[in-house]
């Protein structure tokens, strides 16, 4: 038996109950294969039993007390999945259907991710099931400190660093950080996304979904294109959404569509993204109230229509598994060339060989998402250094990266036989530098 295969199918039967955690493995695995094959000394090490295993994962209890008075139970999590190259680095998921298994995937797409960045951070992942949709803000204060209240003895500036996911936001990690200010009696970068005015940096708001669009723009620029005139639809109108369909909006592309976990809205005429952020960051409404306030927008009720709307660029920006095989041939069938991965495993291994098989270019979440945490990275370098950079400066700094990216994965792709195949590129490229530090240290 293949090696890659004897490991997925240890860690199948070791966890059976984890699917979304043996997705992504077989995503990673299965495209580390000729990797793999060219490094024997890998499989002598356990390197990828050992890849697969988390160093330390953490689970809690979250007791708090709602507006009513009553007590209320939610799991809190934080997996510690790889330090071989730097502090544990990822965020915190707070959404009702977090499990081990979400967070497990999410942590074990972070090592990868985090090291195609360049810079030196682990790979980790947290959360709850705690759901702060209709929650006031009090509610989610307290749900924040006693959250915090169990995790601040598991990170630490060098320990490890979270920061936002699904549901955590400016709000929460002002809270979290609140907390972990009060118990550690230290003001240091134990958490990023923080505001600007106790340690956060500019960009780091927009930096996912600009780094998702400066990477698309890198990818169509190699092959003599742009935004300019492209029609996009991008799923989600959270963080991630808002930003990606700002910046290609702002490159002179049309977004037409975009959703919540409800229904999506389709403006033909292109969304003003004024309008989305009013509702959605300040309102904390829903996408079907553009409608209301947009003539030229039609709302309709669930999700999955969303990918029946023909456009050039598509930009999956909400969740895991969003578009499925069926979803990925109606995108095709409209003529789709571009898809960028903003959410974190948007799409099925089955709807990627869709898109594969059809020529799409289609870019990864590790390297398109990486934006996010690569901008997490420069706050904590700016925390360390006591430093303010501008947002031209780290906005320089996010586009640098994230072109870097992009080749590195191209050649990877190329250098290993998979010309174009972004999936094993950013697999191999991101992996081979946690593998080299990994056997450094040692079986450890
Ligand atoms: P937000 O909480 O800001 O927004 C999430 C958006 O996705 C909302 O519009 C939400 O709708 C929608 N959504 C969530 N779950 C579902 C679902 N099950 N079905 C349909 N829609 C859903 O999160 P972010 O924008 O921060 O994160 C979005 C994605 O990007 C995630 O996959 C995250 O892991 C990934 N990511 C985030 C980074 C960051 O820096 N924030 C960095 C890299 C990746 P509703 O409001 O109705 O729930
Ligand atoms: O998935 C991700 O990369 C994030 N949610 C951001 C992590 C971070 O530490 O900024």
């Amino acid at each position: 038996m293949h090696y890659v295969e004897r490991v997925l199918s240890e860690l199948k039967a070791k966890d059976p109950n984890e699917p979304e955690f043996h997705q992504a493995a077989m995503e990673i695995l299965n495209g580390l294969r000729p990797a793999i094959d060219r490094h024997p000394e890998y499989e002598k090490a356990a390197l990828l039993e050992r890849f697969v295993e988390p160093e330390r994962v953490v689970l809690f209890r979250v007791p708090w007390v709602d507006d009513r008075g009553t007590v209320r139970v939610n799991r809190g999590y934080r997996v510690q999945f790889n330090s071989a190259i730097g502090p544990y680095k990822g965020g915190l998921r707070f959404h009702p259907s977090v499990h081990l298994s979400i967070i497990k995937f999410l942590g074990l797409e972070q090592i990868l991710k985090n090291s195609l960045t360049g810079l030196p951070i682990g790979g980790g992942k947290g959360g709850s099931d705690f759901d702060p949709k209709g929650k006031s803000e009090n509610e989610i204060m307290r749900f924040c400190q006693s959250f915090m209240t169990e995790l601040y003895r598991h990170i630490g500036q060098d320990t490890d660093v979270p920061a936002g996911d699904i549901g955590v936001g400016g709000r929460e990690i002002r809270y979290l950080f609140g907390q972990y200010k009060r118990i550690a009696n230290e003001h240091v970068g134990v958490l990023t996304g923080r505001g600007l005015t106790y340690g956060g940096s500019l960009v780091r708001t927009e930096a996912t979904g600009y780094g998702l669009v400066y990477m698309v723009e890198e990818a169509l620029k190699c092959r003599g294109d742009g935004f300019k005139g492209k029609t996009v639809v991008v799923s989600g109108s959270g963080n991630v959404a808002i930003y990606a369909a700002e910046k290609a909006q702002s490159l002179g592309a049309k977004v037409v569509a975009m959703y919540d976990s409800n229904g999506y809205i389709y403006d033909k005429t292109g969304i003003d993204i004024a309008v989305v952020k009013q509702i959605k960051e300040v309102e904390r409404g829903r996408i079907r109230e553009y409608a209301e306030r947009v003539k030229t927008a039609e709302y309709h009720e669930g999700c999955k229509g969303i990918w029946n709307i023909p456009c050039d660029i598509a930009l999956p920006c909400a969740t895991q598994n969003e578009i499925d095989a069926e979803s990925a041939k109606a995108l095709v069938k409209n003529g789709v060339k571009y898809v960028g991965e903003g959410a974190n495993m948007p799409t099925t291994l089955e709807g990627i060989a869709v898109f594969q098989k059809a020529g799409v270019v289609f870019l990864p979440a590790k390297a398109a998402n990486a934006g996010g945490v690569a901008t997490s990275a420069l706050e904590m370098a700016q925390s360390s250094g006591r430093l303010f950079w501008t947002f031209g400066e780290v906005d320089a700094k996010l586009k640098n990266i994230m072109v870097n990216i992009y080749h590195n994965m191209d050649s990877a792709a190329a250098e290993y036989g998979a010309k174009g195949d972004y999936v094993a590129g950013a697999n191999i490229a991101g992996f081979m530098k946690v593998a080299a530090a990994m056997l450094a240290q040692g079986i450890v």
